[in-house]
């Protein structure tokens, strides 16, 4: 499955293989997005063939799903599961209170729906992650389509009162046409370089008319594990 891995892969290689191993057999576990998350698939779609692993697993976008059921994982739906043992997904930077910035892939709905509905929500990550301030990473902001740029300009009004450094919220795009989520919404990446208090932003933003979610996970994650490019993997 690995074959030759650079640095960057066989850190999230490893740390996503230390994670499949905290899932049990009969757990409904709730499956990330992005390339770390898809060697989770992998991982568990092994142990699904080659182990007999049982479990359920309720992907957090149509990406997953494919891969999900491509290695042979039962794929359910989040109201089908109920609740969920555990979610295992990826993020783009945690810091040490292990607040997260997610949705670089656009998936960030249903990753936090489905984080918020798991007994606990472990995080894999190559090392790169680790942030002493959220920020740095441009933070993606789902918003409804209707009047995306209203909603933007009252988002950049919002962060003149934040703690943050930076304010400029661009669109992303997909070639020449605006990103659209798996739920049909627009992505608006607020570039703030660094934010002093993401516990507030996050209420804060999800205020404003038109924004459904946004990428900040506050008190959401238990246990991240941290792969290294020489195979080392850490937990906290
Ligand atoms: C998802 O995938 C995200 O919320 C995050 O944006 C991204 C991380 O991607 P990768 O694992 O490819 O770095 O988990």
């Amino acid at each position: 499955m690995t074959g030759e891995l650079s640095p960057i892969d066989r850190a999230k290689f490893v740390a996503a293989k230390r994670a499949a191993d905290m899932v049990e057999d009969g757990m409904r576990v709730g499956l990330g997005t992005g390339s770390t998350a898809a060697w989770l698939v992998r991982c568990l779609g092994e142990m699904v063939r080659d182990e007999g692993l049982k479990i359920q697993g309720v992907p957090t976008s149509t990406r997953t799903a494919a891969l999900a059921r491509e290695v042979g994982i039962e794929v359910v739906s989040l109201d089908q599961a109920g609740w969920l043992d555990i979610t295992i997904d990826g993020a783009d930077e945690f810091d040490g209170d292990l607040n997260l910035i997610k949705g670089g892939g656009g998936a960030l709905l249903q990753e936090k729906i489905v984080a918020t509905a798991s007994d606990q929500m472990v995080v894999i990550a190559d090392a790169g992650k680790e942030v002493e301030t959220l920020g740095a990473y441009p933070l993606p902001v789902e918003v409804i389509p209707f009047g995306w740029q209203t909603t933007r300009k009252l988002i950049e009004e919002t962060l003149v009162s934040m703690d943050v450094l930076g304010r400029s919220a661009a669109l992303r795009m997909n070639g020449d046409a605006p990103f659209v989520t798996d739920e049909g919404n627009h992505i608006l990446d607020l570039h703030l370089q660094r934010i002093g208090n993401p516990r507030q932003l996050a209420l804060v933003l999800n205020q404003v008319p038109g924004v459904v979610e946004n990428g900040l996970f506050i008190d959401i994650c238990d246990r991240v594990v941290i792969g290294f490019g020489d195979g080392r993997v850490e937990v906290r």
